[in-house]
């Protein structure tokens, strides 16, 4: 696997701290390098103590790799190390300890719902790429409001919680947050939803994400499904709408030029292969 990235970007998130600088070739743990002198971090909203976070280790001690009471502390990516009560990232160095923003040591469960369609001209006829030949993918794409990068509208599960749940919850809070509407225009909407997140979907990835979020101590997981909508009838004729973490909210052309966060692109590749779209 390629070394994480953003995992290792210079500034960290909602910050002015710079990461201690981790060149490609230290990435690995398993480089003795006496020099990594990580900078420590946990982001003020943690001393707060918010229900989605764990207390600081000290007086606090949980059970890493297993699920913890209603907390899954497991990684897709195996069984982590942990050391002095610490978790290590399993992909390595990061130039940040602590949590940085996340709210658990170890692995931050996420789930991400890639709800696509095929998209059409006028007539409903699919429409090819002028050079790949192939039908031309669309997803819901959201703006995130912390950085401003285009992104699939995924969310944390939250302890206790059926990603299954989150993934619909997730989509719906981000992409359909139908303020507006009434409430016959809303049972049609969940009547929808429902059904497309009811079918089995896709299952286009299971583990680490390179998140900018993630320190020597803590990162994100997720589990990403695709939901699609063959004959563009269900949910493509949906008003989409943006809601809590997200300030705009649009389908998008699936395409390899897309510059989205973290490294949803790989998860957008991955489901492009998979119903033999445009890429
Ligand atoms: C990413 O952060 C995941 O892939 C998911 O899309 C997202 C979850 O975090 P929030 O959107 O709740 O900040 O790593
Ligand atoms: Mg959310
Ligand atoms: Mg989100």
């Amino acid at each position: 696997t390629v070394p994480h990235k953003n995992s290792r970007c210079l500034e960290y998130p909602g910050s002015k701290i710079k990461r201690f600088p981790v060149p490609d070739a230290n990435v690995d743990w398993s480089q003795n390098w006496p020099q990594y002198k990580p900078v420590s971090h946990s982001d003020p909203v943690l001393a707060k103590k918010p229900a989605w976070a764990d207390p600081d280790i000290g007086s606090f001690s949980p059970n890493f790799n297993t699920v913890d009471g209603a907390v899954d502390r497991t990684s897709f990516e195996g069984k982590y190390k942990v050391e002095k009560e610490k978790p290590l990232n399993p992909r390595g160095r990061t130039g940040l300890t602590g949590r940085g923003l996340l709210g658990r040591w170890g692995p931050n469960h996420a789930a991400d719902p890639i709800v696509s369609r095929w998209k059409v001209d006028a007539k409903g006829a699919k429409i090819h790429h002028p050079v790949s030949k192939r039908p031309v993918l669309q997803f819901v794409s959201i703006k995130r409001k912390d950085c401003g990068e285009w992104a699939i509208p995924g969310g944390m599960v939250d302890a206790g919680e059926q990603v299954s749940l989150t993934l619909q919850r997730e989509f719906s809070e981000e992409a359909l947050n139908s303020l507006s509407v009434s409430p016959s225009e809303k049972a049609e909407i969940h009547k929808r939803i429902n059904k497309l997140f009811k079918s089995p979907g896709f299952q286009v990835y299971k583990g680490y994400v390179d998140d900018p979020r993630n320190t020597d101590n803590a990162w994100m997981e997720t589990v990403a499904v695709n939901f699609h909508d063959e004959s563009g009838d269900s949910v493509s004729e949906l008003p989409l709408q943006a809601g809590d973490d997200a300030g705009q909210v649009q389908w998008v052309d699936v395409d390899s030029s897309l510059a989205l966060y973290a490294n949803h692109s790989h998860f957008l590749e991955l489901v492009a292969k998979e119903r033999k779209a445009h890429w």
